[in-house]
Parts: structure tokens; sequence; C-alpha cells
């Protein structure tokens, strides 16, 4: 990976990026709806990723809980899957060229635009006390994220297609007004578990800065804590394991148990079929624990081992660095910045 970063884009191996932000431990929905797809993705693609903690202060963080959860997410990625003789992977503020380009977009992106992005409206409506410029913005920053790269393929949870689509967009308008510069990104969202709905009110995401514990299987909770989560998940009357609309709790539990055991709804629907819920969601819970437990083990070494994790960053993030900062000298150039000795 490290020589093909410093050369030219090659033709032949189309380039990944995408990242995820450190407010928390992952949850099965960031891992089944992203994270563990980026895994097998790097057989086939060069790929650069990315802890966006940039992006994490658009909302209230302490700091210190903000450094300590970068950490633990790059070492969560880590185990997860993420080889670093294949990828990249580093700290979005250790590469100032994203938020260098965040500046440039800014002025191909418009208000009207920005303001009709959900991700802005729920955040807005969740702390109304602070609507800062940054969440206007975090879409901008997102885009930038991608394009310093020239990125081809970005894979994301359906929740980002709206981003995403605003990052084609401003990749399209840039190059109609100063030429063809940005690849126009293409997303990408799995198939299966694209959304991963709460435990405790499965018409809404599972999302990692919900405060009931209890909506949320966190990636590194342990097998007792997990099945208690999943036996206490809110499910509709009735007593029929069958995926079918308005049963959003047992649908959700069916696309969580196919998603981990790799078996299909309908062959897991035939498996419970004539077996009541508390059987079932036993079973949900005994399977993410299994599926969970090596990520688990493998986490528990590396966030042990500091050195290691800063040896990983920085090289990812120095490599990351001498890429982007030639797309964003061609970009300065073709706005038409004097050109500098001291970038
Ligand atoms: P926050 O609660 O801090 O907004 P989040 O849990 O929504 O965080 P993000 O960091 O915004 O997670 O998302 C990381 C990745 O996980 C994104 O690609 C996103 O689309 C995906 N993702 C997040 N939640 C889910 C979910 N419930 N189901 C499937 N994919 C998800
Ligand atoms: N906005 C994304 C995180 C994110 C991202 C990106 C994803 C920031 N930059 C670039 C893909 C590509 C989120 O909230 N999940």
């Amino acid at each position: 990976m490290s020589e093909q970063h410093t050369e030219q884009k090659p033709e032949q191996k189309k380039l990944i990026f995408s990242g995820i932000q450190p407010t928390g431990t992952f949850t099965l929905g960031n891992y089944i709806g992203a994270i563990r797809n980026w895994k097998p993705l790097q057989e086939e693609y060069r790929c650069i990723y990315c802890v966006v903690d940039e992006h994490a202060i658009t909302v209230k963080i302490d700091p210190a809980k903000l450094r300590q959860k970068t950490l633990e997410a790059y070492a969560q990625l880590l185990a997860c899957g993420i080889d670093l003789e294949k990828s990249l992977l580093f700290i979005q503020s250790h590469v100032p060229t994203h938020a260098q380009l965040s500046w440039v977009l800014n002025c191909s992106a418009q208000f009207g635009e920005l303001s009709r992005m959900t991700q802005f409206k729920d955040k807005s409506q969740k702390h109304p006390e602070d609507i800062n410029a940054g969440l206007f913005d975090y879409p901008v920053l997102m885009a930038a994220d991608i394009l310093v790269y020239n990125a081809d393929l970005v894979p994301v949870g359906a929740d980002q297609m709206q981003h995403l689509e605003l990052a084609r967009t401003i990749a399209r308008r840039f190059n109609s007004r100063y030429g063809e510069l940005f690849t126009v990104p293409e997303g990408y969202v799995s198939p299966l578990g694209a959304k991963v709905m709460s435990l405790q009110d499965p018409t809404k995401k599972m999302s990692k800065s919900d405060e009931n514990p209890n909506a949320v299987i966190l990636i590194l909770d342990d097998k007792d804590t997990i099945i208690r989560k999943c036996k206490r998940a809110v499910t509709d009357s009735g007593s029929e394991i069958k995926f079918q609309e308005g049963k959003d709790g047992i649908n959700n539990l069916l696309t969580i148990y196919s998603a981990v055991t790799g078996k299909s709804i309908q062959d897991a629907e035939k498996e419970f079929d004539g077996q009541g819920y508390g059987t079932f969601k036993l079973a949900v819970g005994e399977a993410v624990a299994d599926h969970l437990a090596p990520v688990r083990e493998e986490y528990a070494k590396l966030i042990a081992d500091k050195a290691y994790l800063k040896e990983c960053y920085t090289r990812c993030g120095a490599e990351a660095l001498r890429y982007s900062q030639r797309i964003l000298n061609k970009v300065y150039r073709k706005i038409g910045f004097v050109a500098s000795e001291i970038r």
C-alpha cells in the first residue's frame, strides 16, 4: 500500500475513502452498516479510512473524552480487520489538507443545499442551544475528506447518502467552474443492515450517541450484556418470527441475526418457525456475542499498546498528507492561488 499511495493513482485499482466519528464506542449499527464492509473491500480496492475527530467537535464533547475516544476508535477499527499492509488508517486532524480543501469547497456549496441536510436538522433539534456553523458546514468537510483523495467509492450506511450526494454535486460544480479535477465519487451501501434500528425504538436508527444504553449494542459489550439487551429489545404484539410490514422490532432483530450469521432472512424465519419471541431474542443475543467476541479480544490487546497505535497513525497520517497535498496543490493552482514555497 505504502508505495502505491505516493505514486499517481493507478488505473487498475479504484480508491475507497470512508470515515467514522469518534463520538463513542462503535455500535452494532456502525459495525454492520459500515465498518465490517471495510475489511473485504481491502482485497479489491485501495482503501483510505479515517477517524474524523474534526467532525466530532460539531457537537459538544469533552476534550479528554474526545482524545480517549479517538484512540479507542482507532484501535476498534484495527480490531475489526483494517489491515495496514493494505490500507491507510489515520486521524483526520493530523492531515490538514482536509480542512484546507473544505474552505475552498465552502465556496462551491450553497446555503440552501446545506439547510436541507436531514442530519443538520436532526442535530439542531437535538442541540438547540448550540447550532454552530461547524454543524451546518459538516457535509462540506465530509466532501473534502473524500475529494482530497479523488476517491472513487465511499462505503457508508444509508443515513449518509444525502451527504454523499452533496459531495457529488460539489465535485461536479467545481469541475464545471474550474475544469475537470475531482472524481465524482459513488456511494456504496451494504445491501443488508444498511440501517440497524434502536432496540428500544425500532423506528429510529441505532446511534452511538443514544442516551439509553439498552437501545444500543456496543461492539465491545460482553456476552451477558449483549444477551440482556437483546432480551429487553422492544418487539411488537404478536408471536410470529416473520419479516413483515409494521413489525419493526422483529424485522430489526431478523436483520441483525441474518447479518451476523450469514443466513438469509427466509432461512432465519424457518429456523424459528413456531418458536416464541423469548427463544428468538436469546438466539439473536448469542449469535451477536459470538460474532463480536474476536473483535473484543483483539481490541483489548491493541488498546493496551499505545506506542504501537501511535506508530500506525503517524505513518498512515504522513502518507495520507503526502498523497492529498498533491491534489490540494492542483486545486490551489486551478482556483488562482499564487504558488507557495512553503507548502
Ligand atoms: P452519532 O450518534 O455520533 O451521530 P452514529 O452512530 O450515527 O454516530 P456515525 O459516526 O455518524 O455513527 O456513522 C459511522 C458510519 O456508520 C456511517 O457510515 C453510518 O452511515 C453508519 N451507521 C451509523 N448508524 C448506523 C445504523 N444504525 N445502521 C447502519 N449503519 C449505520
Ligand atoms: N459523516 C459521516 C462520517 C464521515 C464520512 C466522511 C463518511 C466523515 N467524513 C467521508 C464517509 C466519507 C458520518 O457521520 N457517519
